[in-house]
């Protein structure tokens, strides 16, 4: 039998819900599991789009609505090559925010949901989607907000009710206010049973994000 393809899961959720954290812990889990894994974290910064971003996140500089979402998922576009490439060698991927975010994002701030749906239709397409969820009141309780342009209350109260909008039955739901170990335990069954339910079913890659 040809080398299996590896998994590409998406970690999704509000702000400080613990996706980085999460991430982190998954792709050690995995590794030690004897599963070739990477770390993939969205947006990148370190890319020519990414630094753009970056300094429009830190509010050194300022873009239009529409050109930062554009941005944001041409920072995606341009990773899709590798990751394609990288999941077809056998490699799981564990991605922290996706194009979930860019949209919950844009349309929190006023934009066409479906106007932000376009410029991801054609990614690569999640096997698993996690989402982290967290209430606002908890998420405060971690140290507040910080500095960066999207994090107040009423934006990051937004943005959750339009994730909701995307969410569909596939998505596995994750109570993030549990203490770290039991999130990542939650996780680590989530992912478990995933990987039992796609076992032998697995497809080729899918490249038809929002029409999985
Ligand atoms: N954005 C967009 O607009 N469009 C897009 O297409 C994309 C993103 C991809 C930067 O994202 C911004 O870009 C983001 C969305 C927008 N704006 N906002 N807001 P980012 O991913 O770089 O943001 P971040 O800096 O990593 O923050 P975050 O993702 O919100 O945090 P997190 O990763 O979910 O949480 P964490 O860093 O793991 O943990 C936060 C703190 O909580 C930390 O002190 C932890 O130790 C603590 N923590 C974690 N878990 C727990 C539990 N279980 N209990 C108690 N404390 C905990
Ligand atoms: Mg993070």
């Amino acid at each position: 039998m040809a080398q299996q393809r590896g998994l590409l899961i998406v970690v999704e959720g509000c702000d400080r819900s613990g996706k980085s954290t999460q991430c982190d812990n998954l792709v050690t889990s995995l590794k030690q599991d004897g599963i070739d894994t990477e770390l993939v974290k969205f947006p990148d910064r370190t890319t020519q789009t990414g630094k753009m971003i970056d300094s429009y996140l830190q509010q050194k500089s300022d873009l239009d609505d529409h050109a930062i979402h554009l941005l944001f998922s041409a920072n995606r576009w341009e990773a899709m090559k590798a990751l394609s490439e990288k999941l077809n060698n056998g490699t799981t991927l564990v991605v922290d925010r996706y194009a979930f975010s860019g949209v919950a994002f844009s349309s929190a701030k006023g934009l066409d949901l479906e106007w932000c749906r376009n410029p991801d239709i054609g990614l690569l397409t999640p096997d698993v989607i996690l989402f982290l969820d967290l209430d606002i009141d908890e998420a405060e309780k971690r140290g507040g907000f910080g500095q960066e342009r999207y994090e107040k209350r009423e934006l990051q109260i937004k943005v959750r009710q339009e994730f909701m909008k995307l969410k569909d039955d596939s998505w596995k739901m994750i109570d993030a206010s549990q203490s770290k170990e039991d999130v990542q335990r939650d996780i680590w069954d989530t992912i478990q049973s995933s990987k039992a339910q796609l076992k032998d079913t697995i497809q080729p890659l899918q490249f038809n994000l929002w029409k999985r």
